[in-house]
């Protein structure tokens, strides 16, 4: 139980920050309109000055007195006097500092004395970053809304570009670059221009290496913004109209998680535009494990986000999603009417043409011959990535039936994937590994023979074969003999199978 309180208290400083940041942010916004003459920004150490300065000397900050040992008898016959440690009570100084000790109510004072109109706005209860986010921009007032982390911090002439943007146009949705402040040591590292936002199977954000489609599209000027297929989420700037037009949050979402691929995916299929502008940088602290507990548990939570996700705007392709993580389906993700209206009402197109128009490198195949488990028609054994990481040898395991990590796609592109992980072959003889898919062909491209039942991995020459007796757990790569080991069933798992 104290565990829990205690997280409360996190969770709601760190909502009342988001909140904070929100506002000074608004005002910013509203102010780009303002006179040129009017000053604009916050002059430096004038505003962000502390409550009290503390000082050097005895007792400054309510800090106790220590007497030396040599004056210990002095102490105590002064004691005597007052009945309270006069020679201490003499070292302090008249006016000595003290801390704010103060229960509550320490942000509103602060706040009151910054120059700009800052309002905190509480939540009443815990209810995550969405809800929260949205009761923030209902009450904003300023003709951008820009959502903040608590734990960011903002550089030099971050704000202009993204408003010039969204001047330009305002269907267009754009988030700085990420900086990395080190959740060690605080220090601030300048992000990458040449990664974007993506997703794998599982729907987890990820990063990607910007693709050469998009380098070009930019005529390689890297100052111009990078169109990016979904946000991280916890920085970005909206026109505040924008926001209510195509449908603001998914209020049926809980918590945290989902909802900024949600986002991503609204804006794109229902005729916006997602951008990073590489001239605006935004440190982070990004942290490596989550302070909060989930009502339900994490993976509840996470998992009814990503199902109202995937009902509403993956089509078809929510398969990739429930076949790689079963069990999914059992969680209710309530009701989803208002959310199949909006897209209705709004228009926006299907999850296909984003794959095909704004996110063709997806981990998500847009034409696939086959999704689901990869067998040996001699050992009846499948293909398994026995949850090892990249550059890791695939496995071979007796079939389950359950997909999860033995779920792989064989690809129009003809690529066999299993999530963002590609079967490469780079030595004569092997080992099959799992690369990081590259979209090049080269050592990931592979020839299945619908009648042959062969799988050709095309640059070495040689077939994908049954696990050999030195590791019973990897499949082996050999030249090609026509035998029954170097045979393979590929079909499509359907959802009743594995559920
Ligand atoms: C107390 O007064 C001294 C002398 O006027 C001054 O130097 C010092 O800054 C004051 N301390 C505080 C905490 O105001
Ligand atoms: C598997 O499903 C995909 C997508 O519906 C389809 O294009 C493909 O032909 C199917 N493959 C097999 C082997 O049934
Ligand atoms: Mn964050």
């Amino acid at each position: 139980m104290r565990k829990f309180a205690y997280c409360k208290v996190v969770l709601a400083t760190s909502l009342i920050w988001v909140l904070l940041d929100m506002f000074l942010l608004l005002y910013f916004s509203e102010c780009n309109k303002c006179d040129e003459k009017k000053e604009r920004g916050l002059p430096a150490g004038d505003v962000l000055e502390p409550v009290q300065k503390p000082h050097e000397g005895p007792g400054e900050m309510g800090k106790p007195v220590v007497i030396p040992k040599e004056d210990q008898e002095k102490m105590k016959e002064m004691f005597k006097i007052n009945q309270f440690n006069l020679m201490a009570s003499e070292m302090i100084a008249l006016n000595r500092s003290l801390p704010d000790v103060r229960l509550e109510g320490p942000l509103e004072s602060y706040v009151k004395k910054l120059k700009v109109p800052v309002h905190v706005i509480r939540m009443e209860q815990r209810s995550g970053l969405i809800r929260a986010r949205l009761k923030g921009a209902a009450v904003s007032k300023g003709q951008v809304i820009t959502f903040l982390d608590a734990h960011c911090e903002c550089t030099v002439g971050w704000l202009e570009p993204l408003l010039a943007r969204i001047k330009h146009d305002r269907k267009t949705v754009v988030c700085p670059i990420i900086d990395v402040i080190s959740d060690d040591t605080f220090e601030y590292m300048a992000g990458s221009d040449m990664t974007y936002g993506g997703f794998n199977w599982k729907l987890n954000f990820r990063w990607y290496p910007v693709p050469q489609r998009e380098m070009d599209r930019r005529k390689g000027d890297r100052t111009l913004p990078v169109r990016t297929p979904t946000m991280a989420g916890g920085l970005f700037s909206i026109d505040r109209d924008y926001f209510q037009e195509i449908g603001t949050y998914d209020a049926g979402m809980d918590i945290w998680g989902g909802e900024n691929l949600e986002i991503s995916f609204r804006i794109w299929q229902c005729g916006g535009t997602l951008e990073i502008v590489t001239c605006s940088h935004v440190g982070h602290v990004f942290r490596k494990a989550t302070p909060y507990t989930f009502p339900g548990g994490t993976g509840q939570i996470i998992n009814k986000n990503n199902r109202r996700l995937a009902e509403v705007w993956m089509d078809e392709f929510k398969n990739f999603f429930y076949i790689i993580s079963p069990g999914v389906t059992k969680v209710d993700y309530g009701d989803i009417s208002s959310r199949l209206g909006l897209r209705h009402k709004l228009q926006c197109r299907p999850f296909s043409w984003y794959l095909e128009n704004i996110y063709p490198d997806s981990q998500i195949p847009r034409h696939y011959f086959s999704l689901g488990e990869i067998r040996n028609v001699e050992t009846n054994q499948c293909l398994d990535n026995m949850a090892r990481k990249e550059n890791e040898k695939v496995g071979i395991f007796n079939c389950h039936g359950m997909g999860g990590n033995q779920v792989f796609s064989y690809t129009a592109n003809k690529e066999i994937r299993t999530d963002d992980l590609c079967l490469d072959v780079s030595k004569l003889n092997g080992p099959v590994t799992m690369l990081k898919c590259h979209h090049l062909k080269g050592n990931q491209l592979w020839e299945y023979d619908p009648v042959k039942l062969t799988l050709q991995h095309v640059n070495s020459n040689q077939c994908l074969d049954k696990a050999t007796d030195e590791d019973s757990q990897v499949p082996s790569i050999r030249d090609c003999s026509g035998s029954r080991s170097q045979q393979w069933l590929l079909r499509n798992v359907t959802l009743p199978e594995i559920f």
